[in-house]
């Protein structure tokens, strides 16, 4: 899949000569030049179309909110992502169950995890949010509300899917162990990468934030991860940026990775650079497990500066302005 996008790598154009005036987090210092607004960034190759759809509404003048539901709804209905939405890998129980929030920026936020038998979960997180006075809906209860907001229940364990894990079970042990799916199957590999995680600025200079998985292929059922965790997989402050997560999502909640981004960019970092250390505040509090993990964030602050940092190679993300629909680029790493 990869072979078929041209990379573009970011150039470190020089160091920036902000000063921190807190304590000095990043050692080097990039700086990224600003962007036209409106625009919208996304995860991972397939985020060149979901960007696309997200661009029509911004293109109008639209509504960030309503761009980023639009450009994540795209990856979500896509037959040959086994990743996000109707097509995800199950569980090891055979069970397909997704997770997704979204942000908007006022602060509103709507999510919902391991929620079964709906295509659509970033639209029924966002029914969330403004339909409930709450965050979060789990499972059967998110389930419920999908169908009371007129959802249709199908089930979406597709054929394909089916043969994947009866493959899956000939060789896995049925026994909760630690990162079993990684030892299976390298990290950031098709198993388990490509959650988009989306993050958009209006014309208005508003922004907003979606995030939408199927979560790590043959997890244990129940198992949540970071992506529609807010704070974790996905974070926005309209005063300063927003911030999202693909990866290992167990290492991102511990380290609440998307909250931690934007604010290290309020302390004045580049996306770029508040990437870089959140990727190395996981590689130092657990240095063996992040050898053999994948995680990546994405970052674009209030002026459009956009950036993004894995602890492994093979991380891109797609941009999207009045510029440019295609760009395709490759994310630095760690390793
Ligand atoms: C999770 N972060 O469920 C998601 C999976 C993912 O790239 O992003 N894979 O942990």
């Amino acid at each position: 899949m990869y072979n078929r996008r041209k990379f573009i790598q970011v150039s470190a154009a020089g160091a920036s000569l902000v000063a921190l005036s807190k304590s000095a987090v990043a050692k080097t210092l990039t700086f990224t030049p600003a962007s036209t607004l409106p625009i919208v960034i996304s995860t991972w190759d397939f985020g060149i179309a979901a960007n696309k759809e997200a661009w029509k509404v911004l293109e109008k003048g639209g509504r960030a909110l309503d761009a980023v539901e639009a450009g994540v709804r795209v990856p979500e209905a896509d037959m040959n992502n086994h990743t996000v939405g109707r097509a995800g890998y199950p569980d090891r129980d055979g069970h397909v169950t997704l997770d997704a929030c979204i942000m908007d920026e006022f602060g509103n936020c709507g999510s919902v995890a391991a929620i079964e038998d709906i295509a659509h979960p970033i639209s029924v997180a966002r029914l969330v949010m403004e339909k409930t006075p709450h965050v979060m809906l789990v499972g059967d209860g998110a389930t419920q509300f999908a169908v009371e907001q007129g959802f249709k229940r199908e089930k979406l364990l597709t054929p394909e899917s089916e043969k994947a894990w009866k493959e899956w079970l000939k060789t896995a042990k049925y026994s909760p162990v630690i990162n079993i799916e990684n030892k299976q199957h390298a990290p950031g590999n098709q198993y388990n990468h490509d959650t988009i995680g989306m993050l958009a600025i209006d014309a208005k200079g508003n922004i907003s934030g979606a995030c939408t998985t199927s979560g790590m292929a043959f997890k244990l059922h129940g198992r949540v991860g970071d992506s529609p965790i807010i704070g974790a997989g996905l974070y926005v402050d309209n005063e300063v940026g927003g911030a999202t997560s693909t990866g290992v999502g167990e290492e991102v909640i511990r380290n609440v990775g998307s909250f931690l981004v934007v604010e290290l960019m309020r302390h004045g970092l580049s996306p770029e650079d508040a990437c870089k250390e959140a990727v190395n505040r996981i590689i130092k509090k657990k240095p063996e497990t992040a050898k053999n993990i994948q995680v990546g964030f994405l970052a674009i602050n209030k002026k459009g500066e956009y950036g993004a940092y894995a602890i492994q190679e093979g991380f891109s993300f797609a941009v999207c302005n009045a510029d440019n629909q295609d760009l395709l680029i490759k994310g630095k790493s760690v390793y």
